[in-house]
């Protein structure tokens, strides 16, 4: 498929074929070895355990002779509708790094994001903690006025070298948030209404190279001032594209590395707007291509501000030629499908990079979306609205994780964004990160099937979605709409949400169970934010060292016993 793509840009080919080594590679990760067994014989978990709270950085020079910290990569994208992947069968979507990463190690069926826009989403995922507990759910705003930890400022308290690339988009007035958190922070965009949509860095970057005016990933320069959703091909090349540059800079990054661990997030701005993926990734998809099947779906069943979407995306202005609504959502689906193929191909440079220099087999390696999108599914643009929807709650989750996770693992249990950050700390043998809500997936990702969750929730300040079992249940406040709006599916009789169950007479029981679990859970799970910092000179309450069982239950096990006498 890929054999008469041009060269220019990189070798297409090595990183979309299938390998030897790579097959082989397979093979070698079916005999895994159970987590305690690996940590034990790779030393990681002897390293944990002589980590000092006084002294964080002894435990990386200190590591065994012999030993080996694993490195972490999380590859992020920005808005990649979990079904749009070769891997879940999609019958359009070309990913063929992310079907040789799924089949490699274990991908996650039922995983979840906590906010369906960037920033909140972003900070949870870094943060591990619920939205209602770190308190952001707009775009932007400023940094968290006390010092919340990320799993970056985590790992960099144990000798980790940390960095984030590409589009970072966490609360940055007056400086971001991570900037301390992280030993490079490089970020392509600057979060403006209008522009320079760039960072100064980016920005100069092309300019160098004398295509700032080609740039065309947050806008398009022939049409300044205009809405930017639609669909064409770039006028840049995939090499000095925002996720061509990103993955420039991880690689410069993890190379300057030396035989220090890092954790490093590769930050895919794409196939987040403008679609405009470079020619060679457009052109692997027909201009007559099908739409998506539920463009035309009957949306009356549907809360009210889900129907003025569908409208909307019927009014839209299209700014190129044929402007009719089909040509126009045709492009969208073209250049999104083209987008998550780029996205794919950044994965396969950065997959590459650690195969070639053996890095891969001392690497986890987690693919993810900071939440999904609609771009036509269900007849609504873009992510609007929300959190009515799989297609932008449900978000791709594949982890490969040497020793650990089988190869081709499918694991149908529900794990939330939030759950990345105490699980990349438990995997590389680090303390536990006191702040996070989320839950160590490590059984799980090695094959276990004990679920860590009930169930999984994606919040809005005002309506909250619920995932339990077969059923996807949102919550509006009554003050809402005005009336008693609210959306209950069973996704396993009715995965296309054709049928809102909310007001059915033989559903009630259901519902009424449903907004009891949502309630009892955001009871349960909402944290104070007096619990931390603790005091001055304290960075760490659970210690290896100091012997006493009670300090090492971390805040949220102390709360539920009672210990922590703010209650
Ligand atoms: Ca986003």
């Amino acid at each position: 498929m890929y054999s008469g793509m041009p060269q220019a840009h990189g070798n297409l080919e090595t990183i979309f074929g299938e390998r030897e080594e790579l097959r082989k590679e397979r093979s070698v990760m079916k005999n895994r070895m159970a987590r305690r067994e690996f940590l034990q014989r790779s030393g990681i978990g002897t390293a944990a355990a002589a980590f000092s709270v006084g002294n964080p950085l002894r435990a990386a020079d200190e590591a065994a002779p012999g030993s080996r910290r694993l490195n972490v990569v999380h590859v992020i994208a920005d808005q990649h509708q979990a079904a749009c992947t070769g891997y879940e069968g999609h019958p359009q979507a070309i990913t063929p790094n992310l079907n040789r990463l799924a089949a490699s190690g274990t991908r996650f069926t039922r995983a979840y994001t906590q906010n369906p826009i960037c920033t909140p989403s972003r900070t949870s995922i870094l943060s591990g903690q619920y939205c209602h507990n770190h308190g952001y759910f707009g775009l932007n705003g400023p940094a968290p006025p006390y010092n919340l930890p990320s799993f970056f400022s985590h790992f960099r308290a144990y000798g980790y070298r940390t960095a984030a690339f590409g589009k970072i988009h966490t609360p940055d007035q007056p400086r971001n948030w991570l900037a301390d958190h992280c030993d490079s922070l490089g970020d392509c965009y600057a979060y403006q209404s209008k522009p320079p949509y760039l960072s100064e860095e980016y920005a100069r970057y092309l300019a160098q190279r004398g295509l700032l005016e080609k740039e065309d990933s947050a806008a398009l320069p022939e049409f300044p001032g205009a809405q930017q959703h639609e669909g064409r091909p770039s006028l840049l090349p995939y090499e000095h594209s925002v996720e061509g540059w990103t993955v420039q800079k991880a690689i410069q990054f993890m190379d300057s590395s030396g035989n220090r661990p890092f954790c490093v997030q590769v930050s895919l701005p794409r196939p987040h707007e403008c679609y405009t993926p470079d020619q060679r990734f457009w052109d692997m998809y027909p201009d007559d291509l099908s739409l998506p099947a539920t463009l035309y779906n009957d949306a009356s069943h549907r809360p009210p501000h889900f129907q003025r979407m569908v409208q909307s995306l019927k009014k839209m202005k299209w700014l190129i030629e044929p402007k009719t609504f089909e040509a126009g959502c045709r492009r969208v689906w073209h250049g999104y499908l083209g987008c998550i193929t780029q996205v794919d191909y950044a994965l396969g440079q950065v997959m590459e990079y650690l195969e070639k220099t053996g890095k891969a087999d001392h690497t986890v390696l987690i693919y993810g979306s900071d939440h999904g999108a609609y771009e036509g599914t269900f007849g609504v643009p873009e992510k609007a609205p929300g959190i009515c929807s799989e297609a932008v709650c449900r978000v791709p989750s594949i982890w490969r994780v040497p020793g650990i996770t089988p190869a081709g693992h499918v694991c149908h249990e529900f794990m939330e964004n939030i759950d990345i950050a105490p699980t990349i700390a438990a995997l590389c043998g680090l303390p536990a990160m006191e702040t996070t809500d989320g839950k160590d997936l490590s059984d799980l990702l090695a094959g276990g099937n004990q679920p860590v969750r009930e169930v999984a929730v994606t919040e809005n300040p005002w309506s909250k979605a619920l995932r339990w079992g077969p059923w996807r249940f949102v919550h509006y406040p009554m003050e809402m709409f005005g009336s008693d709006v609210g959306e209950l599916y069973d996704l396993e009789k009715d995965p296309l949400e054709t049928q809102n169950l909310y007001h059915d007479s033989a559903h009630q029981d259901t519902v009424h169970q449903c907004r009891r679990r949502l309630f009892e859970w955001l009871a349960r799970t909402t944290r104070f934010a007096t619990a931390w910092p603790p005091p001055a000179g304290k960075e760490f309450s659970a210690t290896v060292e100091d012997g006493k069982e009670t300090n090492k239950l971390g805040v949220e096990e102390r709360l539920r016993r009672g210990q922590l006498n703010y209650i």
